[in-house]
């Protein structure tokens, strides 16, 4: 009896293991290969060695770049260097990056881990950059605004909140309004870096003000990019490991009910809104598990995906980038200006291509 049940148990072990190592490999998509998609002429940004995890394109062809993203369990290749915010001209003929100065005494330059990005231009065209930042591996939430004579970015407010406990994507929509995803994995906790392999799915999204702080969506396996269409009447959230982009009407009240959701066949990571045309643009990891567990001579692929039409019945999904990680390593953010391509990775190059 008590062999039996020896048995039986490491029967149930192993159909454990085996859904488990089967539910690994599809959320992580770990074994599938990248067909090369390339645009005709795409070029290193000079400058752009660590990463650039998120980026942001005004109308005006400024981009802004979130660089040195440390991540618990991901590479870095500086990880005693702080992050960085770098600006970008795209009107330029060959553009250059160059380093935001940061200013404001109490801010914390050392420390500075910054994450997602986003901004948000006021009537009088005065710009906020809201960064997302994990110094010491807490996170919150940076207020910035944007001083473009002086290529500086002056300090105004860190936000913390107990609803913004692992934050990883913002998407702002007034200098002190934003809605938030929350990982889940962003902290110090060894322990909490593994849990990304269980698939709990207690990633959710908040919405932020100074008056009102409300969790808004949940239930996610690790929700990621989160943007908004150009009439603000929808919010899109990727969900990483679920492989989906999921379409939220939002409310005057700030509240969001789900429309419809995509399925896709990568890890899709940020989201970007061509405000000119609604599509969305798509940073993806075609296999995730390399981008967990980094090795040099198998580094992981990037892709990015532009969908067109997403609320109508049928989305034109394209590839419009895709490639082994021979060139680029672990994309995470695609955006355009005026026919060109920019596409920031988590901890390497980013490329400037035509399309
Ligand atoms: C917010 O607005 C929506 C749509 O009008 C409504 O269904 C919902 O009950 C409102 N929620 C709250 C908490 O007021
Ligand atoms: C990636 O693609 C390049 C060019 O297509 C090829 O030479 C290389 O062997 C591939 N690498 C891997 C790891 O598949
Ligand atoms: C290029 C781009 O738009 N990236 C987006 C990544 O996600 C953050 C948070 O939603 C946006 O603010 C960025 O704009």
């Amino acid at each position: 009896m008590a062999k039996l049940l020896v048995l039986t148990l490491a029967g149930l072990a192993v159909a454990l293991f085996k859904g488990h190592q089967s539910s690994y490999q599809t959320r992580f998509a770990a074994s599938r290969e990248v067909t090369p998609v390339e645009p005709p002429n795409c070029n290193f940004i000079k400058g752009v060695e660590n990463g650039a995890e998120d980026l942001e394109i005004l109308p005006n062809g400024l981009a802004f770049l979130s660089t040195g993203l440390k991540y618990p369990g991901i590479k870095s290749f500086a990880p005693d260097n702080p992050g960085k915010i770098l600006l970008m001209n795209l009107n330029e003929e060959d553009p250059a990056v160059s380093e935001l100065q940061i200013r404001g005494s109490k801010f914390d330059l050392s420390s500075f881990n910054p994450h997602g990005i986003s901004t948000f231009t006021d009537e009088d065209n005065t710009v906020y950059l809201l960064v997302v930042n994990h110094p010491n591996f807490k996170t919150t939430v940076e207020l910035f605004k944007f001083q473009e004579g002086e290529k500086s970015l002056l300090h105004l407010k860190t936000i913390r909140h107990e609803l913004l406990p692992n934050v990883n994507d913002i998407v702002a929509v007034g200098p002190e309004h934003f809605y938030a995803t929350n990982d889940h994995f962003f902290t110090d906790s060894y322990l909490r870096s593994w849990e990304v392999y269980l698939g709990l799915a207690w990633s959710y999204v908040v919405f932020y003000s100074p008056d009102k702080v409300q969790v808004v969506a949940e239930g996610f396996d690790f929700a990621n990019g989160i943007s908004i269409s150009p009439d603000s009447k929808y919010v899109y959230i990727a969900e990483f490991l679920a492989h989906k982009i999921h379409v939220y009407e939002k409310h005057a009240n700030w509240t969001l009910t789900p429309l419809k959701s995509l399925a896709f066949d990568t890890l899709v990571d940020n989201l970007s809104v061509d405000p000119a045309t609604g599509d969305l643009w798509v940073g993806c990891h075609p296999n995730g598990a390399k981008i967990f567990s980094y090795d040099p001579e198998n580094p992981p692929g990037s892709e990015v995906l532009r969908i067109q039409n997403i609320l109508t019945e049928e989305p034109k999904v394209t590839v419009v980038y895709a490639e082994n990680g021979t060139v680029l390593q672990g994309s995470t953010v695609a955006s355009v200006y005026k026919g060109k391509l920019l596409i920031g990775t988590v901890f390497h190059k980013a490329l400037y291509c035509e399309l």
